[in-house]
């Protein structure tokens, strides 16, 4: 992997940390299987209950992050602020440790998300100075999909380590899917009924797990699809975090050739205000993410 990462242009630094990250993520794969489905007795800074694999995994990563001689500081959705790490670390790194957790006790596909910045600070900033992205799925086999800043590659945990399974992925729109996350809105907006209804009249077919990682990764692996959180009156921004959810996401499908969205701008050029700041999403081929755009504006 981490030659594979340099012919991609990844920095030696950076290659190292993605490399540290996959053992993470195997660390974590590993841990699943014997962890208990049970919840931990605590909630994060949203107020959301943790299961007791939340925690775990954010102490996985954790760990990883904090003695990695290349990371200046890191947080995550279960942290209440910037973490400090190595003195003269060179990149800060922001991560949703367990996605989808609320499907875990049924035994639905998981995932961890991860994005990588340049220096210390991202208040200011944008999604789009991210250097790397990656997210990983739990499912009946752990897959790890990233991007360095040129394209967008999987690979696949084997009893031998990590095997590249695709070297390009690339959305081509072929087919018609979608998913259509926060549904409840529809009672308030007439606007996101009236685009449910043109997929269901259309014959998209619906792919929807309730986890945003296999969500748009089925988007991604089909090379087609949209995938959409869009706020609602009381929850105008939506639930899912901009830093550990919706940036590396949106870093990931556009450079497979697709777009994302907060409904007037890229993901991407979304500025960075709060650690703790949501914002709804449109996400997959760029076509349905225009179409999406006009039809929730
Ligand atoms: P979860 O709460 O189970 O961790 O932000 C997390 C997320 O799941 C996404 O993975 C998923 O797309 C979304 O929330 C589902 O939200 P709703 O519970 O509102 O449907």
């Amino acid at each position: 992997m981490f030659d594979f990462l340099q012919k991609q242009g990844a920095t030696q630094e950076l290659a190292e940390l993605v490399l540290e990250l996959a053992r993470a993520v195997e660390e974590i794969s590993t841990t699943i299987i014997h962890t208990s489905t049970g919840k931990a007795g605590s909630t994060n800074v949203y107020g959301e209950e943790q299961i007791a694999m939340d925690v775990k995994a954010d102490e996985i990563l954790g760990r990883t992050l904090k003695t990695n001689p290349y990371v200046a500081a890191y947080c995550s959705e279960e942290l209440d602020a910037l973490e400090p790490a190595s003195e003269g670390g060179i990149f800060s790194v922001f991560h949703d440790p367990l996605d989808g957790s609320s499907l875990f006790d049924v035994n639905f596909s998981v995932g961890t998300i991860v994005g990588i910045y340049q220096g210390s600070n991202v208040i200011g900033r944008t999604p789009r100075e991210q250097v790397a992205a990656l997210y990983a799925v739990y499912g009946p086999r752990t897959t790890l999909v990233l991007s360095v800043g040129n394209g967008v590659h999987e690979f696949l945990l084997t009893g031998e380590g990590w095997k590249l399974t695709h070297e390009t992925m690339k959305l081509h729109g072929e087919k018609k899917y979608f998913a259509p996350g926060n549904l409840r809105a529809t009672k308030d907006r007439e606007d996101y009924f009236k685009l449910v209804s043109f997929y269901v009249k259309e014959q998209y077919t619906l792919r929807y797990s309730g986890g945003m990682v296999p969500d748009l990764n089925h988007i991604l692996q089909k090379g087609s699809g949209i995938f959409l959180y869009p706020g609602m009156p009381g929850a105008p921004q939506g639930k899912l975090r901009l830093l550990y959810e919706c940036g590396p996401m949106a870093y990931i499908m556009e450079q497979a050739g697709g777009a994302s969205s907060d409904g007037e701008r890229s993901i991407l050029d979304v500025e960075i205000k709060e650690l703790t700041q949501t914002t709804p999403i449109f996400i997959g081929v760029k076509e349905e993410v225009k179409r999406a755009e006009e039809a929730l504006r």
